[in-house]
C-alpha cells in the first residue's frame, strides 16, 4: 500500500513537472503576434496623402498599400531618408504604378532590418506633397 502511495506521489511530481516545462516553453516560443497595416493611397475626400501617413511597426508586421483614389500611386523607399542601404530600401520599394482602385502591395518588416524611420514618396505625386513614413521599432 506504501508503495503505491510512493508511486502516486512520484508520478503526481512528474506530472507537475511535465505541466511546468509545457507552460514555460509555451512563453518562450508564443510568437509576438504580427500585425497588417492597411494605407490607403488616396484618402476618401479624394487628397493626394498616405493615409495613414505615419505607421510605426515591429519587426513581423506588415504594411499593406492600397489604391484608393486620384490613381496612379506607386511607393519609393528613398536611402536618403532610411537607416537602410539603398538594396534595402529599393527592395521593399514598389514602383510599378498602380491605377486600379483595390490594387495592393505589401512589405514586411523584419528582424534583419535596421530600426528608424523609413520615409518614402509617391512618385507621380511627391511633388504635391504625397510622402509619408514607416517607423520600425524594435
Ligand atoms: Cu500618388
Amino acid at each position: 500500500m506504501q508503495q503505491l502511495i510512493r508511486a502516486a506521489q512520484r508520478l503526481g511530481l512528474v506530472m507537475m513537472a511535465v505541466v511546468v516545462m509545457v507552460g514555460a516553453l509555451t512563453l518562450v516560443s508564443a510568437p509576438a503576434s504580427a500585425t497588417n497595416y492597411d494605407i490607403k493611397m488616396g484618402n476618401d475626400a479624394g487628397l493626394l496623402v498616405f493615409d495613414p501617413n505615419v505607421v510605426t511597426v515591429k519587426p513581423g508586421d506588415t504594411v499593406t498599400w492600397v489604391n484608393n483614389k486620384m490613381a496612379p500611386h506607386n511607393v519609393v523607399f528613398d536611402e536618403a531618408n532610411a537607416p537602410g542601404d539603398k538594396a534595402l530600401t529599393t527592395a521593399i520599394s514598389h514602383t510599378q504604378l498602380t491605377f486600379a482602385p483595390g490594387e495592393s502591395y505589401s512589405t514586411t518588416f523584419t528582424e534583419d532590418m535596421p530600426e528608424g524611420t523609413y520615409a518614402y514618396y509617391c512618385a507621380p505625386h511627391r511633388g504635391a506633397g504625397m510622402v509619408a513614413k514607416v517607423i520600425l521599432q524594435k
